[in-house]
């Protein structure tokens, strides 16, 4: 396999390190950008990852101690076109992976200002970057983040991003018409039109990986060293679903599951993430050619996700509570799903299927990092689809910076059970003091 320069777009993240790793375990030479901007988020939303997590130079400078492998780090906002050009224009990658978005459905729903930022963010930077790919590298290829949001749930079988319809006597391959659940997912969707019309007009390559709902926390290269930890989300507004029932389960807290949860979405193994995102860059997409993959491995409903939780700490002798929570978001929680997902088992992908031992395993690194666990996250949603945040999150004091404000000081969440959130001299810092 020949070696390849690959950037990766928001490599402080959860997918975006380990992936990082992952290609820079495989040997190829990997820049890694982020503008660090997740840690902002997260102390703005008094949140933060289970597992603590080092800085960037901390773990760059780890990965080569142990593997005598370079990745190349830059703090650097996608926002900044001039940046993000010189950037392209520089290095010349092979390809670029980019998973540097603003990507919490339920921070994009909290009031206008959030909505406004999640979409700027993120159409902004894919923008900054299709520009920058057309005038200094237009034979790289684009990898791009996208979600198995996008399409909604509609009552027919989801294609791989085309159908081919017949109308009036005519026939034509479109784009699977999309019906996106929250602003987040309707950043994705205005990012692939982006993309697909960059790819026609100016004849550059991408793939657009629809990605279904991640779970774990464990690769091989994350598992080389505590120092090499991926962040781990479980609040409500970050926190994925099944992270979150995990949590739960540990912690022998009721397992929350909004409205009737018939809700079915594609899953997959953060193992899978990185693997997908190998394949599709050493087998990438021809000159002018926009394609998408959707990316998961298997499709489950929120219910059935909580029982085999609950299963597999029974089988330890633990009884846990499922509850049904009125659900804060606007989505059919009963409905047909059948969504293709053969492209990237085609190129070679060998699954890593969702069983008892991973629930345990990641239950056993919750249990480990309990002492970080602010418990209140893990019972009501404070964002609803409605209203925006909840009457929890309007509770904020009024002097507070805009999300955009600059960094400040890590909070450490006491080990009780008390909320992890900043003092108040901190606080008055920031937007939003929900509870
Ligand atoms: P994350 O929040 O952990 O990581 C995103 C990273 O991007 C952060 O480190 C952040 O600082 C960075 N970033 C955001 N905006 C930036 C900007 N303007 N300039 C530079 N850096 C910026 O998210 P994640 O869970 O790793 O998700 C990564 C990508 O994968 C996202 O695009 C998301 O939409 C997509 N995705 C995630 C999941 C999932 O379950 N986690 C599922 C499907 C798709
Ligand atoms: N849900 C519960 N209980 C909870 C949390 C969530 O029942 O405690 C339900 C939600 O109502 C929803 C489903 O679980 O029906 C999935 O919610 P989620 O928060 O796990 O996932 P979502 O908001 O869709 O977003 C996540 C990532 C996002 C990615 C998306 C992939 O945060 O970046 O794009 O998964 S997908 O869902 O395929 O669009």
């Amino acid at each position: 396999m020949a070696k390849k320069t690959v950037v990766v777009l928001g490599v402080d993240g959860y997918l975006g390190w380990a992936t990082a790793l992952h290609l820079s375990q495989a040997g190829h030479d990997v820049v890694g950008i982020d503008s660090l901007v997740r840690r902002r988020w997260d102390r703005e939303c008094g949140t933060q990852s289970l597992i603590p997590i080092k800085s960037m130079p901390q773990r760059v400078s780890l990965w080569k101690r142990l593997t005598g492998r370079s990745i190349r780090w830059r703090l650097m906002d996608l926002r900044d076109a001039g940046a993000v050009t010189a950037l392209v224009r520089d290095v010349q990658p092979d390809a670029l992976v980019h998973f540097a978005e603003q990507r919490s459905a339920p921070f994009s729903m909290i009031d206008l200002e959030h909505a406004a930022l999640t979409q700027t963010n993120n159409l902004i930077g894919t923008l900054n970057l299709l520009f920058a790919l057309r005038d200094h590298a237009p034979r790289a290829h684009l990898i791009k983040l996208g979600t198995m949001g996008e399409y909604g749930t509609p009552n027919i079988d989801i294609e791989e991003g085309f159908i081919t319809i017949t109308h009036n006597g005519r026939e034509d391959r479109l784009p699977f018409p999309m019906q996106p659940g929250s602003f987040y997912h309707l950043s994705k969707l205005h990012d692939s039109h982006n993309i697909q019309f960059a790819c026609r007009i100016w004849g550059l390559r991408a793939t657009d990986l629809h990605q279904g709902v991640v779970y774990g926390n464990h690769t091989d290269e994350v598992a080389m060293h505590p120092g090499l930890a991926t962040r781990f989300d479980y609040d409500a507004i970050w926190g994925t679903v099944l992270n979150r029932f995990c949590i739960q389960g540990a912690l022998r807290l009721p397992l929350t599951v909004y409205g009737k949860g018939g809700q079915t979405r594609g899953f997959l193994d953060i193992r899978d993430t990185v693997a997908c995102v190998r394949l599709a860059l050493e087998h990438p997409a021809a000159e002018g050619e926009y394609r998408v993959f959707n990316q998961f491995t298997e499709q489950f409903s929120v219910k059935a996700l909580a029982e085999k939780v609950r299963d597999a700490r029974a089988a330890h002798g633990l009884k846990t509570k499922i509850v049904h929570l009125a659900n804060p978001r606007v989505e059919r929680e009963e409905h047909y799903y059948n969504a293709k997902h053969q492209k990237l088992l085609d190129l070679g992908l060998q699954p890593h299927y969702l069983g008892d031992t991973l629930i345990e395993s990641v239950i056993e690194t919750v249990e480990r990092h309990s002492a970080r666990v602010d418990a209140v996250e893990l019972e009501q949603p404070n964002v609803d689809w409605r209203r925006g945040g909840t009457a929890r999150w309007h509770e904020a004091p009024k002097n507070v910076a805009p999300p955009q404000a600059e960094p400040r000081p890590v909070l450490v969440l006491s080990s009780s059970r008390k909320r992890g959130r900043p003092s108040p001299s901190a606080a008055s810092a920031r937007p939003a003091q929900r509870r």
